[in-house]
């Protein structure tokens, strides 16, 4: 059934009952002179390069083929439209390696056809903290898909991540491979109701009016916690005091310091928000919410052609109770125009997900590891990790 998922690290279908398979590695590291030095053999009419960036042309090239080749809903009528700022940001954090942002280009031509990424983190399992790669924007071009690009690729990957000495990785996708660490259910929340009803993203529900909708889904025009602000850079060795802290009581979730915080979490602007309580009294840091920007190609509407969409990312609540925590973030994620919030039942997101008036898609997110075990299948609120 998976010629190639088969032949790697990672837990296979047969193996999900079998309590006496250890927890931890599958496999040992191989000393580093037997990993191959030469690039796998890509079909003939394809050559390897490697993606800067930080290079204007080449971030347009990765830019222009995601935005046209990337994910899509199971209907096919949206699909990922990352930002060229996003992607610099997601692919250049603290420690990253270029050699990991791998392209595929028709050697004739010099199109960029393929891509895939690893970015290094530091993730923790149980009581482990691991570095590993977190494997992301995996894309072959519409016209080349099903030609066995995407094994190649993932291999090449595994190489250029075991040339640094590492031998786990963490990923997520929409399709079930062998096998979940998780299965998440993506959830949201209407902003802009009417829009998202006219591009199809949503329905009028039964019994409903166009009016009663718009009603149901207002929110303030101000937050209303006392001492809510975004988050500033000197705020950075308190939130990850806050965050650590938190994060400790998942199975599975990063092990973020100082550098990483401020890295993936203080704002950028139309990449990431940021924002936390601070007591009036105290000038305590007690709660902490955040969101990154993805917005959506609409595909074939006459109307629209961009759905602006903020995907929650890593909260606390310690003081303020969740509802009115996510309730704030919903109001500023409003105020900048967002149409849809919409978040994963991981962490104690379900705590809010209802109350708030969100509504579970029809889109679903697994969860996977390379090349290390976990005896049974998480829930979903035993993973402290969002990828982007
Ligand atoms: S998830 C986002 C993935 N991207 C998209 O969905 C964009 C739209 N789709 C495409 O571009 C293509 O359909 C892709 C497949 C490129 C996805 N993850 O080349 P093929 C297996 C892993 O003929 P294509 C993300 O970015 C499939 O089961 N494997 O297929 C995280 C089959 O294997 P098997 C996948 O459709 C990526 C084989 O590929 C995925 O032309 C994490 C078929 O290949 C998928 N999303 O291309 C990657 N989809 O026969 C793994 C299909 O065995 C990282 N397949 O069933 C692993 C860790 C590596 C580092 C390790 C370090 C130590
Ligand atoms: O966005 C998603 N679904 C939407 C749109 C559905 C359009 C028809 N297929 C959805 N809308 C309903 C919203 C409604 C609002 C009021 C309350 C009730 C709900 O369900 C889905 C997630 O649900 N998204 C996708 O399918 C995109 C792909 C998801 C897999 C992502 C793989 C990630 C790659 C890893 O790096």
């Amino acid at each position: 059934r998976h010629k190639f998922w088969e032949t790697q690290p990672v837990g296979q279908f047969k193996d999900l009952g079998d309590a006496s398979l250890p927890e931890g590695p599958i496999e040992p590291p191989t000393p580093l002179t037997e990993v191959k030095h030469e690039p796998y053999n890509l079909p003939s009419p394809y050559e390897w390069t490697t993606c800067d960036l930080d290079s204007e042309d080449m971030c347009s090239e990765v830019y222009l083929l995601l935005t046209n080749n990337y994910v899509e809903d199971d209907e096919n009528m949206f699909r990922f439209n990352y930002s060229k700022e996003f992607l610099r940001w997601a692919l250049h954090p603290p420690g990253y390696y270029k050699s990991w942002h791998i392209g595929v280009r028709v050697k004739t031509s010099k199109k960029l056809v393929a891509f895939i990424t690893g970015v290094p983190a530091k993730i923790r399992a149980r009581d482990t903290v691991v570095v590993m790669a977190e494997i992301n924007f995996l894309c072959v071009h519409k016209k080349l898909r099903s030609k066995r690009l995407a094994p190649v690729m993932i291999k090449e990957v595994t190489r250029r991540v075991h040339l640094e000495n590492i031998w786990q990785a963490a990923y997520t996708a929409g399709v079930v491979l062998p096998t979940p660490v998780s299965t998440c259910q993506y959830w949201h929340r209407s902003l802009n109701p009417k829009k998202l009803i006219d591009v199809g993203f949503s329905r009028l529900g039964a019994r409903m009016t166009m009016s009663r909708t718009i009603k149901l889904y207002k929110l303030p025009d101000q937050t209303v916690t006392p001492g809510f602000r975004k988050m500033e850079p000197h705020d950075v060795p308190a939130v990850t005091r806050l965050l650590r802290d938190y994060l400790k009581q998942f199975v599975v979730a990063p092990d973020f310091d100082e550098n990483d915080v401020e890295h993936w979490l203080l704002p950028k602007e139309g990449v990431v928000d940021s924002y936390l309580v601070e007591s009036p009294e105290s000038h305590e840091i007690t709660d902490f919410c955040s969101f990154y920007t993805l917005p959506s190609s609409i595909l074939g509407n006459q109307n629209y052609s961009t759905l602006k969409a903020a995907y929650s990312y890593y909260n606390v609540s310690t003081k303020t109770p969740w509802i009115q925590l996510m309730n704030d973030a919903l109001i500023v994620a409003k105020k900048k125009d967002f149409d849809v919030f919409n978040a994963l039942d991981v962490m104690h997101n379900e705590t809010f997900l209802k109350e708030l008036k969100f509504g579970p898609g029809d889109g679903q997110l697994h969860y996977y590891l390379y090349n290390y075990r976990i005896k049974h299948v998480l829930r979903p609120s035993e993973l402290g990790l969002v990828l982007l």
